[in-house]
């Protein structure tokens, strides 16, 4: 009986010496991944968040008196008068990669339609060259960065942010067909189409020269540049693709000006006929929802959160044993 009891007390010792170690290393981990955890969560959460206060910025004819049919405007209106211009007129297509300019073939017409419906306008082809020049010249602090990313599709997604923050103008995808001006849309100082089920697409988007919000996803690029669970996938929606400037809309403190235009009508997930495009959906990365064909990447993250993982489990087996007590 007595033997018995001290074993059980010895081993009962052990056990809360076992938690106590268990919950120590918890805290370590938590504390020393705070930040990581932190994006983590507002990466996890955006589908909780996303539709706070969605009247205010998804325009629509009450708050905006703006036809989301587009069809009161001309097909050539190319200004938002009356309203004042915000922003200014210039086209940005983006063909990374394409050394050879193989896009002209496949994706000239598609481009041409959009400068086609918008004479007059500046229209720039960003290549390897011209953007390699662009970002060392503008962003020189993220040069590093940006030459460094794995995958394509993010050198691709973080050009975009650039360009529209240091011109401004409209940002394009290649498979993009216009089927009428954008100038109705140029009274707002940021424009993106919804995307399903929540946040924004980042194939298309319009904005101001140095537009604030745009500037807050441009600064967040070196906060969120992770290999998300080693996923190629995760890793480039999270870093730089929608999925991550979606996130910075949210955590804006007054979205009312970040205008998105309403899905399903606009949103631009697959082959599909937009009041304002012909998504021709491509299958190369050309556009975003293209399937991507690159590897699997550094596994830091994944290690962090096995051994934040193992922790918690340590701390619960610890806890039940303990309660058996
Ligand atoms: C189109 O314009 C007419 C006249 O200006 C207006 O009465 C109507 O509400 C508009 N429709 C939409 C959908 O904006
Ligand atoms: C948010 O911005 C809009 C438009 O600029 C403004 O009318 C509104 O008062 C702002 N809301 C807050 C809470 O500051
Ligand atoms: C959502 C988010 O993490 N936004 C961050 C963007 O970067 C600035 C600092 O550069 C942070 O203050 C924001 O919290």
């Amino acid at each position: 009986m007595q033997k018995s009891h001290l074993l059980r007390n010895q081993s009962g010792g052990r056990s809360r010496l076992t938690l106590w170690v268990a919950v120590a290393i918890l805290l370590l981990t938590f504390w020393l991944g705070r930040h990581l955890l932190y994006t983590t969560w507002t990466l996890a959460a955006l589908r909780v968040f996303w539709h706070e206060n969605a009247s205010q910025f998804i325009i629509s004819q009450s708050n905006d008196n703006f036809d989301v049919t587009f069809a009161n405007y001309s097909k050539a209106q190319v200004s938002a008068e009356p309203y004042q211009d915000l922003v200014p007129p210039i086209l940005h297509h983006i063909a990374l990669g394409d050394t050879e300019g193989r896009w002209k073939s496949r994706w000239g017409d598609s481009v041409q339609s959009c400068v086609d419906v918008h004479p007059g306008w500046e229209s720039h082809i960003w290549t390897d060259d011209n953007a390699s020049k662009f970002v060392a010249e503008k962003f020189p602090q993220l040069k590093e960065l940006w030459d460094s990313y794995h995958y394509p599709v993010e050198r691709i997604d973080a050009l975009r942010y650039m360009l529209l923050y240091a011109y401004g103008g409209v940002v394009l995808d290649m498979d993009l067909k216009c089927k009428r001006g954008l100038g109705p849309l140029r009274r707002f100082s940021f424009v993106a189409p919804e995307a399903h089920p929540t946040g924004f697409s980042i194939g298309f988007m319009m904005a101001s020269k140095e537009n604030a919000f745009v500037g807050d996803i441009v600064r967040n690029l070196t906060v969120y540049n992770k290999q998300w669970l080693g996923l190629p996938y995760a890793t480039v929606m999270f870093s730089t693709g929608c999925h991550f400037a979606s996130v910075i809309h949210v955590y804006e403190s007054n979205r009312t000006d970040l205008k998105i235009l309403p899905g399903p009508l606009h949103s631009l997930n697959g082959r599909v006929s937009t009041p304002i495009f012909d998504h021709l959906g491509s299958s190369s990365w050309h556009s975003y929802d293209a399937k991507l064909i690159v590897t699997i990447g550094s596994r830091v993250n994944l290690i962090f959160f096995f051994f934040v993982g193992v922790a918690l489990a340590l701390f619960l087996r610890k806890k039940s044993l303990l309660r058996r007590f």
